[in-house]
């Protein structure tokens, strides 16, 4: 038996780091619930090939969800980078829900707005100022720059990359990671193969010496952040600016939708929450089962 670590998954086909070299392993019987970053042990069947018998408990496991399924994402993460740019477009729902995720999962979180070298970007930059104030971690790069600020975050973690399609995560990575060879958005457009450039989500190892080195993972980009799996309790702790409101509302049981005497509501009136932030968690709220 051998033990190592999921770097990619193709449905029930799965490449294991052991450290040494790749190996493709398959799992007994139906099971696919394996993911990147993932520990397993496995029963070489071959030099370059195995069977997969264990998966090691997760320290944590990122994941989204809809009413039929859960879609997870990477599995034992010390961080999420949850990439945003101007160009194409900010969708602000789809970071909410990223961050709402990674709060619900434990996971520390680096927002990182990518493309400064655009102008579009200045205006986010400034909207992003809202979430340091809320306690996010928030860096501004350009993959076309330097990118040690963001390499100094990566050091010694496994970090992966996650935000929507086309906002650069690839081209970090390319960046980050010269070995890496991910194909970005002009290979696609290129070829015209659609929208999404990355299809799978791949571990990498950083470059650098046994104290800098570190662990990435790219994803691919979502359309959406489905999170059918969150309890009512979880997704009021997941939004700081209710958590820290907590026993502040008339009703002990306020659900912070629109009854009288609610903090949060308040807080909002006041501008002290995000007009779309709150529309996010109220209808977030709304989807619950009752
Ligand atoms: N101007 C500018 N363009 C960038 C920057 N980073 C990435 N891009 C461009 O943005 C486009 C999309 O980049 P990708 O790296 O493929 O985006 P992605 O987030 O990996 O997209 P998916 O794989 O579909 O999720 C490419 O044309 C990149 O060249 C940047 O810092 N500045
Ligand atoms: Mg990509
Ligand atoms: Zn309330």
């Amino acid at each position: 038996m051998k033990t190592g670590r999921v770097v990619a998954a193709h449905g029930r086909r799965f490449l294991i780091d052991d450290g040494e070299n790749i190996v493709e392993c398959v799992t007994r019987g139906r099971k696919s619930d394996i993911v990147c970053g993932d520990q397993v042990v496995f029963s070489p069947t071959h030099a370059d090939s195995g069977v997969i018998e264990k998966v090691e408990p997760r320290h944590n496991l990122l994941y989204r969800s809809d009413e039929f399924r859960s879609k997870l994402i990477a599995a034992n993460l010390d961080q999420a980078v949850v990439v945003v740019a101007a160009v194409p477009y900010f969708r602000e729902e789809l970071l909410i829900r990223c961050l709402v995720a990674c709060e619900s999962a434990d996971i520390p979180v680096l927002i990182v707005l990518n493309k400064s070298d655009l102008p579009e970007t200045a205006t986010l930059a400034r909207h992003l100022q809202t979430y340091v104030q809320l306690g996010y971690a928030q860096i501004t790069v350009s993959a076309r720059a330097d990118l040690a600020e963001l390499q100094s975050h990566l050091s010694g973690k496994t970090s992966v990359l996650v935000g929507g399609s086309g906002v650069g995560k690839s081209t970090l990575l390319n960046h980050l990671i010269p070995d890496a060879n991910a194909a970005t958005g002009e290979i696609s457009i290129a070829l015209d193969a659609g929208k999404h450039t990355t299809t799978q989500a791949r571990l990498y190892h950083l470059p650098g010496d046994a104290n800098h080195t570190g662990d990435l993972i790219d994803s691919p980009g979502m359309q959406e952040f489905g999170l059918q799996h969150l309890t009512q309790a979880a997704l009021m702790d997941a939004f700081p600016e209710i958590r820290s409101r907590a026993g502040q509302c008339r009703f002990y049981n306020c659900r912070h939708l629109k009854e009288p005497g609610c903090a949060v509501l308040a807080a909002a009136q006041a501008g002290d929450m995000l007009p779309n932030r709150l529309r996010v968690y109220q209808s977030l709220i709304g989807q619950l089962n009752p």
